[in-house]
């Protein structure tokens, strides 16, 4: 009966879309092998191949992929949500009617996949056992897509099992289209649990299991449902030296450290920490009035660039690792022609720059031209079953309870290197006024400034005033809440990162630890509570007095500035806004001395 349920809905599709053929992809290792050969031998575009063998020595299984240069990242003014009432979709999206969106997209897809492949792809979001469990089926015209939801999702017989339960499915309908930059939609129908992505290939426009339905129809569906919520958070287990463990989530905007965070090699000794995820955590309250957190995915989507054993050992040895039954992409990083291995900035010293580089586009390289051989965007396609320091408890379909929920972004100045709030409503607050600097994960400026709320800007699926009430609410049905905290890896002097990083931030890591059992007790600014400087764990780092000072410095001046942005921020959403906020302004302001 299932199997009808989704024959009907490809048969539909093939009859708008045309393919020649239809496959169907079971995520199993023989047809991923002929996937990739499909892979080796197609031309993309008519341009170059769509895949690439590297030597399989130093990354086992691992293969390059080079996107169309105008399509290497998120494009978020091409990304929409379809609704009857605008008001539901809020001014932090961009809306479409239902009419819109068909006479937009109808004469895409019409015929779109002619002369074309369509795979269909069956998959699960979350663990198949759990609550969450979210059956969902992508089609796509693009073997790299088909590969990559792979190394992703869950793909395969537990999503067959689940629609025949379920009676129903989330719908991704994905073509390449002709690549055509003026007609790229993503496009969202959270009431239909279906999104429609033409004319790109890149990442989160184009794996639909991740942004589209893991944060932008799933932080929808969590919050009809009012008892979950669809977050941008890596997730970690910390172990003390004690043996206590102590679970994580952290938000950072896209290329930002959550992947780094998420894999990080403790500087600490007797400090552990295992992986659970690195970039979608979906939480739940559970019945012992605990928050609770799940990987809704299945591998990593990782930023290449900067990556290596001295910033991520941890990703290295995951990129090294053999014995996973799914391949690893490299996408739009350079290539090294003599040895047939990629590389990007940032790889030495396990890769020194090689005598002859490629760049991301195939061309070749040399330093004179100013610009980076790997697209500042390059990222890699690995499944988490690699990962050396995996938590055993990412297989558990209950999750994992949460202790600490960690909120940052990249800020050359104003945000400290870390503190707490003084509450759950302050934490939801501060969490909705954070901003960063913008980044290439994204097309446009790099480097701007801008609001960027839970780091979910981009990435919620509605009105982000009513998702402001939602965390409140959370907050009040919890009888545990985790600490929200926040951290900046990136403050500057002199146009140079103050902190040290990586594996380094395990030591803010263990004063949030400290905050949790008790044995911190911190001081009380206008922000939030810091750490006293005697309590950070500064042993062996080359860093000043005054360097200190200046990381956990609160600036009147600079919080001022800030002050103005987040309330020009917040007059967006008028009177949608909750009634708590008005008093944390109220309150900040006032710690500040400014007048109110
Ligand atoms: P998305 O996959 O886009 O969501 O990104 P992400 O948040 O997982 O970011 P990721 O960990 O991949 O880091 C992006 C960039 O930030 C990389 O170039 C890192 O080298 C750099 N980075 C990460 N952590 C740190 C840190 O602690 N300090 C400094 N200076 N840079 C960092
Ligand atoms: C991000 O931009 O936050 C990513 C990469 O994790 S993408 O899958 O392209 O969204
Ligand atoms: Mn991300």
């Amino acid at each position: 009966m299932c199997a009808d349920l989704i024959e009907r809905w490809v048969d539909s599709l093939s009859s708008e879309l045309r393919p020649s053929r239809v496959t169907w992809v079971d995520g199993g290792r023989e047809q991923i092998q002929e996937l990739l050969r499909v892979a080796l031998d197609e031309n993309f575009f008519g341009e170059r191949k769509t895949l690439y063998e590297l030597r399989q020595s130093y990354f086992p299984d691992a293969f390059l992929h080079r996107s169309h240069p105008d399509d290497v990242a998120r494009t978020e003014n091409r990304t929409f949500i379809v609704h009857n009432n605008p008001k539901v979709v809020g001014p932090n999206n961009n809306w479409m009617s239902p009419d819109q969106a068909r006479s937009a997209l109808e004469p895409i897809l019409r015929g779109a996949m002619k002369n074309r492949t369509m795979y269909v792809i069956p998959f699960v979001m979350g663990h198949p056992d759990s609550v969450f469990a979210q059956p969902c089926v992508q089609i796509t015209d693009s073997v790299y897509v088909a590969i990559s939801m792979c190394i992703m999702t869950r793909v395969g017989e537990d999503a067959i099992r689940l629609i025949r339960g379920n009676g129903g499915f989330i719908k991704g309908i994905h073509t390449l289209g002709e690549l055509d930059k003026q007609k790229k939609y993503i496009v969202h129908f959270p009431e239909e649990d279906t999104v429609i992505s033409v004319n790109s290939g890149y990442g989160g426009n184009a794996l639909l299991g991740k942004k589209c339905i893991s944060l932008r129809l799933a932080s929808y569906k969590g919050w009809n449902d009012r008892w979950w919520l669809a977050e941008h958070m890596l997730i970690i287990e910390v172990e003390t030296p004690e043996g206590e463990k102590f679970y994580f989530t952290a938000a950072f905007p896209s290329a930002s450290g959550k992947t780094n965070l998420a894999l990080i090699e403790s500087a600490l000794p007797g400090w552990k920490v295992r992986t659970l995820g690195d970039d979608i955590a979906w939480l739940y309250i559970s019945d012992d009035g605990r928050l609770y957190a799940m990987n809704p995915e299945a591998g990593f989507f990782g930023v290449a660039p900067g990556t290596s054993s001295k910033t991520n050992p941890n990703m290295m040895r995951t990129l090294r690792n053999s014995g996973s039954d799914f391949p690893t992409l490299f996408t739009n990083t350079a290539l090294d022609p003599e040895n047939q291995i990629p590389w990007w900035e940032g790889l030495d010293p396990d890769i020194p720059l090689p005598k002859t580089l490629i760049d991301w586009m195939g061309n070749i390289w040399s330093p004179d031209t100013g610009k980076p051989a790997a697209h500042p965007n390059s990222r890699f396609t690995v499944s988490i079953r690699r990962c050396p320091i995996l938590s055993p408890e990412y297989d558990n379909p209950r999750g994992v309870p949460i202790s600490g929920i960690i909120f940052g972004g990249r800020r050359s100045d104003t945000i400290p290197l870390v503190f707490e709030t003084f509450d759950w409503e302050h934490g939801v607050f501060t969490a909705a006024s954070m901003g960063a600097e913008t980044t290439a994960a994204a097309e446009g400026e790099i480097g701007r400034v801008r609001r960027d709320p839970f780091s979910m800007l981009p990435f919620l699926g509605y009105n982000m005033a009513f998702y402001f009430r939602y965390w409140l609410d959370i907050g009040k049905r919890l009888k545990h809440r985790p600490k929200i905290f926040f951290v900046n890896w990136f403050r500057k002097d002199g146009g140079r990162f103050i902190w040290p990083g990586f594996g380094e931030n395990m030591r803010v890591i263990k004063w949030m630890v400290e905050r949790i059992n008790g044995k911190a007790k911190g001081v009380e600014t206008e922000v939030g509570i810091l750490p006293d400087p005697s309590e950070l764990d500064i042993g062996g780092l080359e860093l000043s007095k005054k360097e200190i000072l200046k990381l956990l410095s609160v600036d009147k001046k600079e919080w001022e500035k800030e002050i103005k942005e987040i309330e020009s921020f917040f007059s967006l959403f008028g009177d949608d806004l909750p009634g708590e906020f008005s008093r944390q302004i109220i309150n900040l302001k006032k710690r500040f001395g400014i007048k109110v």
